[in-house]
């Protein structure tokens, strides 16, 4: 359905939420065929890409990340190490794991980005270590740490964007929430596993210092200087850039128990509520605002924030969190695949393409984890069946050119979260995993498990 007009901001009008009947489904099974799909794609990767970071699933070649033309870092290895363990994969584990104790080797001259290195494989890293045990995974997680440790020495404590792993050279001091507060988690976790506080202590104070920012109407913009400590642009959003920033404040209480990263998500969250909360007719919606005025910007909501619902969901705002997450149901239910961006007044796909995402399947998820209603099984598996069938390739799950093409239209890329993130939310919402703790768990914005293992 087409929305021609903005739509009201602050919930003045409660959009109904469409009763679902959801049929009875063999889940066991489902969660067998995720399994299956999972160990397919691992010995493609295995005979065509091994060590290298990420697999082209369509040509069968590879691409590096995260440092550009690389060297390589084995990042989907370190990715698909716990959800390898959830599964019960447990010989192509410890394969994973020999290669990480005989090759990965961070002292390499090469820049990566401090936020996509945290969560990815530092949080890899950290996830896999509580899967197994094994000190060696954590002893390379403090070395990757501590090579990234020198982009926090900034006036502000927010981290430089890039640091060079050998050098330590720093660059970028144009950064934004997301990857000035996304990561507490992971070097809060190292800290507790080392008994070594400075990681905790870096992450921590830039969270802190970053919600300081915030405009008398208490929201946040999207570009900061990290040395001057100023804002670049005026727009509020919970989508790419400040997205994570949001969920490690809760995750910080959920896995710290640090009541004041807890008051500041509420007081943020109340603001976001406030000022960015739209309700349309066919649901609601998470809209883009000036920062400090709380003025409409645009109806564009990236894919990325499809995930906040599940968040809203966790800090107490369950029916607001749920009515968002039928939103992007419903868009998925129109494309099959869901558009990188979509304009919620125009109803229209603004970015054609998919990056293989997992935003939807984490938010359903996340709420599955609290009320277990069968309903978010559902978006769940139609997201998964969905990527099954488009999104699989000879050689593995591959991003999509166009979703809006009738026959969608495959690009050849699988990013390293694919093998953290959805096939993870798959398993575990499908199959009753023994090794995991459906009542205390928590994952990070890569999925990677940070507590909930069980061993
Ligand atoms: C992942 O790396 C993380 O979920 C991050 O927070 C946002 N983008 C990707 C997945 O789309």
């Amino acid at each position: 359905m087409r929305i021609g007009r903005r739509g009201l901001i602050g919930g003045a009008m409660i959009a109904p939420l469409a009763a679902h009947a959801t049929p009875r489904r063999d889940w066991a099974a489902l969660g067998a065929d995720v399994k299956v799909e999972m160990a397919w794609a691992w010995d493609n990767y295995r005979e065509r890409a091994w060590g290298k970071d990420e697999i082209k699933p369509v040509s069968g070649g590879n691409s590096s990340f995260p440092i550009k033309k690389g060297p390589h870092l084995g990042l989907t290895i370190v990715e698909a190490l716990d959800t390898l363990w959830l599964m019960g994969l447990d010989s192509r584990f410890r394969a994973g794991v020999d290669w990480v104790k005989a090759h990965l080797d961070f002292d390499v001259d090469g820049e990566v980005s401090v936020f996509e290195t945290t969560i990815r494989l530092l949080g890899g890293l950290l996830s896999a270590h509580l899967a197994c045990g094994d000190k060696a995974l954590l002893d390379k997680a403090r070395d990757l740490a501590d090579r990234l440790m020198p982009a926090f020495d900034t006036p502000t404590g927010f981290p430089f964007r890039y640091v060079n792993l050998r050098t330590g050279a720093v660059r970028d001091a144009k950064t934004n929430p997301a990857e000035i507060g996304s990561l507490m988690s992971e070097w809060g976790t190292l800290s507790r596993l080392t008994g070594d506080r400075r990681y905790h202590n870096v992450t921590r104070k830039a969270a802190l210092a970053l919600f300081t920012k915030r405009s008398q109407i208490g929201l946040l913009a999207v570009k900061i200087d990290a040395v001057s400590g100023r804002w670049l642009d005026r727009r509020a959003t919970v989508g790419s850039y400040a997205d994570s920033y949001y969920e490690y404040l809760w995750d910080a209480w959920d896995l710290f128990g640090d009541a004041e990263c807890k008051a500041m998500y509420h007081e943020l969250t109340a603001a976001i509520l406030r000022y960015q909360l739209v309700w349309t007719p066919d649901g609601a919606w998470i809209a883009d605002v000036e920062f400090d005025t709380g003025k409409l910007v645009n109806g564009e909501q990236d894919e990325l924030s499809a995930f906040y619902g599940g968040l809203l969901a966790q800090g107490g705002a369950r029916a607001t969190g749920a009515a968002l997450v039928e939103s992007w149901a419903r868009v998925q239910d129109r494309f099959g695949v869901l558009p990188e961006a979509y304009d919620y007044r125009s109803g229209e796909a603004i970015q054609v393409t998919n990056a293989l995402r997992p935003e939807l399947a984490d938010a359903a998820f996340n709420l599955w984890l609290l009320d277990r209603d069968e309903r978010w099984r559902d978006v769940v598996r139609t997201h998964y069946l969905a990527m099954k069938r488009w999104n699989k390739a000879a050689h593995g799950y591959t991003d999509l050119a166009d979703v809006t093409a009738s026959a969608k239209v495959q690009d050849d890329h699988c990013p390293g979260y694919w093998w953290s993130e959805q096939m993870k939310y798959y398993y575990l919402i499908f199959a009753d995993c023994r090794r995991f703790d459906y009542r205390s768990n928590m994952l990070t914005t890569e999925g990677n498990v940070l507590k909930g293992m069980r061993r």
